[in-house]
């Protein structure tokens, strides 16, 4: 395995519009990151991803672009941007954007003029279609629900939109779109940005001829995921773009890629392999989809081994992995894997160690290193959205009652992830002076920044005594990965070996004492751990209370 900057670092996920709100307007902007940056230094932090600044109206915010090469006033202004890409560097620290190029807003120029006439030089730039039978033309069902299509009265056609119908699809068979994108990229590259977050870069290749998904049960619209994700074909796109761009930078690029499986070894490698890869990693999404707030309210511990284990062994000595439990679309793990009640800290810590010490650079989202938990605002009014906003209209026109709808929204919604960062117990949580543009979880009083910096045993000071670990023992970067006991229901551990060193995870997942046995412990050699372990001869056996972890070095 090649040594690489980014398999070293230790990367931060900020959603600036709920990260730190610098003029009180209560939305989280470009001075707000940069009065944190000291924060995120001290943590560990050395890459930094922000979710979307460009231009943008705001329906999904922030994924919907308007201007590529403008930042979102709310956020600030270019030399805003620029000031934090250098205070960035200036700490040591790397900053990598969130690029967004499946799709743009129906605001950005291209769309308007696209959207003019059937002879625009740009009609082609998004994908144009005809109705049938007065329908949509086929039936697949958009990923915010409702159909992917959306009817545009002045020229009598529908354009695609796998996301909101604020977001159209580009048309990435379009030669001169793809030059287009390449060129912005490139100047962003030539502003000095570290890499990119690639968003829903498996969903730019559409299955030829756009036929309609096969409809057993009757649906008004299909997800039509095997018709839009990871279709045959994409790699020639995905290898044009890293030509024409990232590989001629040293950055770091991580694609958000949904529909990759450690299933197909050879895809894989396009994908992410060391020399053929079209990205140094991506985000899959093979263990978030173990969990749901309607069918799978248990989280199955055997499954999350087998899972997370199986993409170590596909790319060991090929490829690398990105490792993450959170992110802005995804509940809070402490309140859907974990315990947020009676195990709230141990929780959030245990699956911490799990996942943050296998091999891969581990990204923590924002709140997640204090244990942020999910919210439950009363009504959807309270939500923002779109997604949620889709959904709870769908359902309730099906005749859904409202409350099972909010129910979800408390398990799963994407919200739950979005509410303002939790810095003190000063009013909305220290993130701003003026009224918060999503509430602030009512918690803040008990879970915040401040509170956890003066506690020894807080989450964040686990944390960091984590992230400190991994980077003084470079087993914990290079070392290759083994599970044991693999149909233990409770426990998930596994050993990292680089050379004549081994060192052991072992993370009780669950609400009660599990035992382990068979390897030898030595208290000389604990590493970390989230209770407090008194001093203790060699022993063979553990006994791990509910949500216990420890890391040993083994022989
Ligand atoms: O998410 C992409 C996305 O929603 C799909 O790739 C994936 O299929 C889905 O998460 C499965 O549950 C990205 C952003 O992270 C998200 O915030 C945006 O809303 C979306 O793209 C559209 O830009
Ligand atoms: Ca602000």
């Amino acid at each position: 395995m090649k040594k690489l900057w980014w398999k070293e670092a230790v990367a931060y996920q900020i959603y600036p519009r709920s990260f730190m709100d610098s003029n009180g307007d209560g939305i989280g902007d470009i001075n707000g990151i940069i009065s944190k940056l000291d924060y995120l230094k001290d943590l560990g932090i050395d890459v930094i991803w922000v979710s979307p600044m460009y231009q943008s109206p705001n329906d999904d915010n922030g994924y919907d672009i308007s201007d590529y090469q403008e930042i979102m006033a709310e956020f600030g202004t270019m030399p805003d941007f620029d000031q934090l890409l250098d205070e960035t560097h200036k700490r040591g620290m790397k900053l990598i954007l969130d690029l967004v190029i499946n799709h743009t807003s129906d605001e950005h120029s291209w769309f308007i003029e696209s959207r003019s006439s059937k002879d625009s030089p740009k009609r082609d730039w998004y994908i144009w279609r005809d109705g049938k039978k007065g329908k949509e033309p086929n039936n697949w069902e958009s990923i915010f629900s409702g159909s992917a299509w959306e009817y545009d009265e002045q020229t009598d056609q529908y354009f695609m939109h796998i996301f909101s119908k604020k977001q159209p699809d580009l048309n990435w068979e379009n030669k001169a779109v793809r030059s287009e994108l390449y060129k912005m990229i490139n100047w962003w590259l030539d502003k000095g940005i570290d890499g990119f977050r690639v968003d829903a870069i498996s969903h730019i290749k559409k299955e030829a001829g756009l036929k309609d998904m096969p409809n057993p049960k009757g649906l008004k619209y299909v997800p039509a995921y095997d018709k839009m994700m990871n279709v045959e074909g994409i790699h020639t796109f995905l290898q044009e773009l890293k030509e024409e761009t990232f590989s001629k930078y040293d950055i770091m690029t991580v694609g958000e890629a949904n529909g990759v499986t450690v299933e197909d070894t050879r895809d894989l490698e396009l994908w992410v392999g060391e020399d053929e890869g079209k990205f140094n990693m991506v985000f899959q999404f093979e263990h978030l989809s173990l969990w749901d707030a309607e069918k799978k309210k248990e989280l199955d511990i055997v499954e999350l081994k087998n899972v997370l284990s199986r993409w170590q062994k596909a790319l060991e000595g090929k490829g690398w992995n990105a490792l993450f439990i959170e992110n802005h679309d995804k509940a809070r793990v402490v309140s859907t894997w974990g315990n947020d009640k009676e195990y709230w800290r141990e929780s959030a810590t245990a699956f911490a160690a799990m996942y943050f010490l296998m091999q891969g650079t581990p990204f923590i989202y924002q709140g997640q290193e204090i244990g942020m938990t999910n919210v439950q605002f009363a009504t959807i009014d309270e939500y923002d959205d779109v997604s949620a906003k889709n959904m709870y209209r769908l359902k309730r026109e099906e005749g859904v009652p409202q409350q099972d709808i909010m129910e979800i929204l408390w398990a799963s919604g994407r919200d739950n992830s979005r509410t303002p960062m939790q810095w003190s117990n000063e009013e909305n949580g220290g993130f701003s002076t003026g009224t918060p543009w999503l509430k602030v979880n009512p918690n803040y009083k008990e879970i915040n920044v401040e509170g956890q910096q003066k506690d020894a045993d807080s989450i964040l000071n686990f944390y960091k005594k984590m992230i400190r670990l991994k980077k003084a023992n470079e087993v914990f970067t290079y070392g290759t990965y083994d599970l044991l006991l693999k149909n233990d229901p409770q426990i998930f551990a596994y050993t990292r070996t680089l050379k004549d060193e081994k060192v052991m995870v072992v993370a009780n997942l669950s609400l009660s004492d599990a035992v382990i046995e068979g390897y030898n412990f030595n208290h000389d050699q604990l590493l970390l751990n989230n209770y407090e372990v008194k001093e203790h001869e060699p022993v063979q056996e553990l006994k791990l209370q509910p949500y216990e972890t420890r890391v040993y070095r083994i022989k």
